[in-house]
C-alpha cells in the first residue's frame, strides 16, 4: 500500500472496550467533509436548543435530532417523537451520508443489516459534561448503537450495568466511532466536562451523533 505523507491520519483497527463496544478511531475521518454539510443543512432547519429534565433541570450539553424519530425531554420525560417541538414540523430527514457511515460502522463492529431511523445530535462547550446514564428508551435493545465524535476531544466514561459499578475513562477524538450493543447496550456511561481547546475543523466544541433504532 501507498502511504500518502499529506492525508489525515488513517482510521485504526477495532479496539474492543467491552465484550460488544468497539471503539473504531478515525472511522469517520474520510467522510468530516461531508458529514459537516450536511449537519449544517440538519441545524439550519432545527436549531442546537436546551432541553428541560423531568425534574425541571435545564440538560446543558444542547440538542437537535435528524431522522424518523429524535429524542426529547421535557416536563413530562424523555421520549422519542416524530415532530421538533419547536417548530411542529417533523425532524430533518437522516442524510444518507450519516446512515451509510452508522451501516459501515455498525458492520465493521459485527452488526449486520444496521438500519437507523433516529439520531441525536449533542453540541458540548466547554465545560458542559453528560452525567452518568444509560440509553434505555429505544424500543429494542437488541440493536447496536453508533456514536460519532467531532471536534474538541472528550473523555468518555464507560461503566457497568449499575450505577456505582466502577468506570473506565476512554479518550474520543475528532472522527472517532463507538459501536455498542448485546449484553452492553444497557451499561452505564458518560462524559467528563469538556476542556477547553479550540479545533482546526470545529472550532470551541465538541459534536457528537448517536444513530439509533428507536422505533
Ligand atoms: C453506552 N452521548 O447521547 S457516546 C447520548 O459523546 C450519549 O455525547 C455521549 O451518551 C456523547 O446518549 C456518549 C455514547 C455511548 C458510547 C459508548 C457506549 C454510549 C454507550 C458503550 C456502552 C453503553
Ligand atoms: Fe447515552
Amino acid at each position: 500500500m501507498q502511504i500518502d505523507l499529506f492525508t489525515a491520519a488513517p482510521a485504526s483497527a477495532p479496539q474492543w472496550l467491552g465484550q460488544q463496544v468497539a471503539l473504531l478511531p478515525g472511522f469517520a475521518l474520510d467522510r468530516v467533509e461531508l458529514l459537516l454539510p450536511a449537519l449544517r443543512q440538519i441545524v439550519l432547519a432545527a436549531p442546537f436548543r436546551n432541553m428541560i429534565t423531568p425534574g425541571g433541570r435545564t440538560i446543558a450539553v444542547r440538542v437537535t435530532n435528524c431522522g424518523e424519530l429524535g429524542w426529547i425531554s421535557d416536563q413530562r420525560g424523555y421520549r422519542y417523537s416524530p415532530v421538533d417541538p419547536l417548530s411542529g414540523q417533523p425532524w430533518p430527514a437522516l442524510p444518507p451520508v450519516f446512515s451509510d457511515l452508522a451501516q459501515a460502522a455498525a458492520q465493521a463492529a459485527g452488526f449486520a443489516d444496521f438500519i437507523p431511523d433516529a439520531c441525536l445530535i449533542n453540541s458540548y462547550l466547554p465545560g458542559n459534561r453528560l452525567t452518568l446514564h444509560q440509553d434505555r428508551n429505544e424500543r429494542d435493545f437488541s440493536q447496536p448503537i453508533v456514536s460519532v465524535s467531532l471536534g474538541l476531544p472528550a473523555t468518555f466514561l464507560l461503566g457497568g450495568h449499575e450505577r456505582a459499578d466502577r468506570t473506565q475513562k476512554v479518550g474520543l477524538q475528532h472522527g472517532d466511532v463507538l459501536v455498542w450493543g448485546g449484553e452492553d447496550r444497557l451499561r452505564f456511561h458518560g462524559i467528563l466536562p469538556l476542556k477547553d481547546g479550540s479545533h482546526p475543523v470545529l472550532g470551541a466544541r465538541r459534536i457528537n451523533f448517536t444513530l439509533r433504532k428507536a422505533g
